[in-house]
């Protein structure tokens, strides 16, 4: 056969659609369920862009009984007109080419959002079909894409069955977009209605008066949110289960060319200080800029004002930060344009102006706040709040010098209880945090302890979500995890002397275990929170079942699994159900929960702060009837629950 030739046509289908199914990681990151999300975001995201414009109020995803999605707003609609160049409609350029929109609406949209600037182009390309509907000036329009393989195999991604087409009037405007993600990419992995409506009700409370509907077919089930308050109703909904000290959040919002920064922040008497922060809707947990601009403006302006109306002696010093900062909730929530984001898991912002831009914003802004007399209450019950945390600051140093020392000098009482691993190649160590005395002896028989540290936990560990640091270094259970990792905690925290890269929860699958697990998690969140979000934290899944018959052995993870199971076992199985770990010997725990090559481990992370902490709060909080419904909704996890993974998605 002749050579080919190849044109130009050739060369842009090549850079066309077909590169996202060659690299999906590129654009999705991955193509498992929290990629599959994306797709959904990526259109989303352009309906909230055009609402943030100021056209349109409302956005309605629905998950579809045929695995499918559809998302609506009732903006302007997509241009239909043909694009001068290309020949082709507005939509259909927008949904074949890479990047388009940011070509297309750089001019007129202030901020180009787009979770990562990657466009519904993305979504169209990973999809097995793709059905825009726009509405526009009195008429509907439909353009319909597909993706397929021809009969020698060769792939079409997200190509259009027709041109855009003139369906007939209406009376609505805006757009309307229906996909299915493509199973030859995400296999059989479905829409997650909790997932959608965390993220819904984060972008409802993060763009005021913004609506948005969520539905699921199948279920039936159905959520809508709307908040006039904005950022305010986001925070006074973190600390719902806590106390508050001041009365409502102090608010603030200021704009300069091509930025937009809004604050809201309020205390309750909790100890633990919570800052959220958000750059174009997007979650920013390691920080960055905008949080460092916003934290030393906020101690400048307390610590000035504190000196001002004689709060603080002459002879005084400032009060740090961190002062100001115990029992704060806060969210900060920035828009600008050429977003660079750094750190290990890139959420953190890099963009140096983003701090000048906040600070300068914020001492403006909260001079003005407290001027106001009428502000003087609040301002004394910060500042006193704050004088205390530097009294007990000074005096909890105290506490973690003596339990430094006490920790070194107790190594030789921990030994009994800590099976430490042999090699010091910490990398590969992995440490095993048992709940019980009889699975942490079976742990301890069933290790290769050359690579696996076991510690048994005898009862629950102190729960640290409500108490000072000096309290919580003085439980001999917390004391024992943080000696054994070897890391200090809190500010002092330093990854590089982690004596164990894995640390492994295992917890029976029952409710007991799941509080002790979710203990043993708040407690990490809190105090040595890098661990979880440079991945460090694991949840060891131990099997629900046994299925055995003669030579047959099945151990089996999850509800779902079980009837597979049976059929291969055949007749005359005999099914064992595990109500604990301690129910197993050391050889099955083992086999089924400890060995490398056999085992299941849940990665935790957080890619959403704000909705872990009020996961962790409700988990926590004295809400005892919230807290049952999370952990039983959650316990009965097994491997297709991602809730794990994300620690909160
Ligand atoms: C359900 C998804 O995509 N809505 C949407 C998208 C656009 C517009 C309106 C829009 C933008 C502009 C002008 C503009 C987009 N348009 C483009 C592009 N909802 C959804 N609603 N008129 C309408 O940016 O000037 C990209 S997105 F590039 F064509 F302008």
């Amino acid at each position: 056969m002749a050579d080919k030739t190849y044109n130009s046509n050739d060369i842009v289908v090549l850079e066309g659609l077909d590169a996202v199914r060659l690299r999906p990681g590129m654009y999705i990151g991955t193509t498992g369920i929290k990629g599959m999300h994306h797709l959904l975001w990526e259109i989303v995201d352009n309906a909230i862009d055009e609402i943030s414009n100021g056209y349109g109020d409302t956005i309605s995803i629905t998950i579809n009984s045929d695995g499918s999605a559809t998302v609506e707003d009732n903006g302007r609609g997509i241009p239909v007109d043909n694009h001068p160049t290309l020949h082709k409609s507005g939509v259909e350029v927008v949904y074949t080419t890479l990047h388009a929109g940011g070509k297309f609406n750089n001019s007129n949209y202030k901020f180009s959002g787009g979770l990562h600037g990657v466009g519904a182009s993305v979504t169209n390309a990973l999809s097995k079909f793709c059905n825009v509907t726009v509405y526009k000036d009195g008429k509907e329009y439909q353009i319909n894409f597909h993706s397929y393989m021809d009969e020698n195999g060769k792939m079409y991604s997200g190509v259009p069955i027709a041109p855009l087409k003139l369906i007939g009037k209406t009376e609505k405007s805006g757009t309307r977009v229906t996909f299915l993600p493509d199973e030859a990419m995400f296999g059989s992995l479905k829409f997650n209605f909790e997932t959608i409506t965390r993220r819904a009700k984060e972008l409802a409370f993060l763009n005021k008066g913004l609506k948005i509907n969520v539905k699921d077919e199948e279920s039936g089930s159905e959520e809508s949110y709307h908040y006039e308050g904005g950022i305010s109703d986001f925070v006074n909904y973190l600390v719902e289960e806590k106390t508050k000290v001041i009365a409502k959040p102090i608010f603030f919002h200021a704009e300069e060319k091509n930025f937009d920064l809004e604050v809201a922040f309020i205390y309750t008497d909790s100890y633990t200080e919570n800052c959220f922060s958000f750059v174009n809707n997007i979650p920013t947990i390691e920080g960055g800029t905008h949080e460092t601009g916003f934290k030393s403006a906020y101690t400048k302006v307390m610590n000035d004002y504190a000196r001002n109306n004689n709060f603080l002696k002459e002879k005084e010093a400032n009060l740090l930060g961190e002062d100001y900062r115990e029992g704060i909730t806060c969210v900060i929530n920035i828009k600008m344009n050429n977003v660079q984001f750094e750190g290990q898991t890139k959420t953190k912002l890099g963009n140096p102006e983003a701090k000048t831009f906040v600070e300068n914003l914020t001492i403006a802004q909260l001079n003005k706040f407290f001027s106001d007399k009428k502000q003087a209450s609040t301002a004394e019950i910060i500042i006193n709040k704050a004088k205390g945390a530097a009294k007990v600051r000074e005096s909890a140093k105290r506490a973690k010098e003596v339990a430094r020392a006490r920790n070194n000098a107790e190594n030789f009482n921990l030994v009994g209880k800590l099976a430490a691993a042999t090699s010091r190649n910490n990398s590969m160590c992995e440490l095993f945090i048992v709940e019980g005395n009889s699975a942490g002896g079976s742990a301890k028989q069933g290790r290769d302890r050359r690579y696996q540290a076991v510690l048994p936990l005898r009862g629950k560990p102190l729960n640290a979500e409500k108490k000072r640091i000096d309290q919580v270094l003085a439980n001999e259970e917390i004391r024992m995890i943080i000696s054994a990792l070897n890391t200090g905690i809190g500010e002092d925290l330093d990854l590089s002397s982690l004596r164990y890269h894995k640390v492994i929860i295992l917890s029976d699958a029952d409710q007991d275990g799941a509080h002790i697990r979710s203990i043993l998690l708040t407690f990490f969140y809190r105090y040595m929170r890098p661990l979880i979000t440079e991945g460090h934290v694991f949840i060891g899944l131990p099997p629900l079942y046994r299925v055995a018959k003669k030579d047959f052995v099945e151990y089996v993870y999850s509800d779902v699994e079980l009837p597979d199971a049976i059929a291969r076992a055949g007749k005359g199985y005999t099914l064992s159900r595990y109500k604990g770990l301690g129910e197993m010997n050391a050889d099955q725990l083992k086999d089924t929960t400890m060995d490398p090559d056999k085992r299941t481990l849940i990665q935790v992370s957080i890619d959403d702060a704000a909705m872990a902490e009020k996961m962790v709060t409700t988990w926590m909080g004295d809400d005892i009837d919230a807290r049952k419904q999370y952990i039983s909704i959650h316990a009965n996890f097994d491997k297709e629950d991602d809730f794990y993974k994300n620690y909160h998605n």
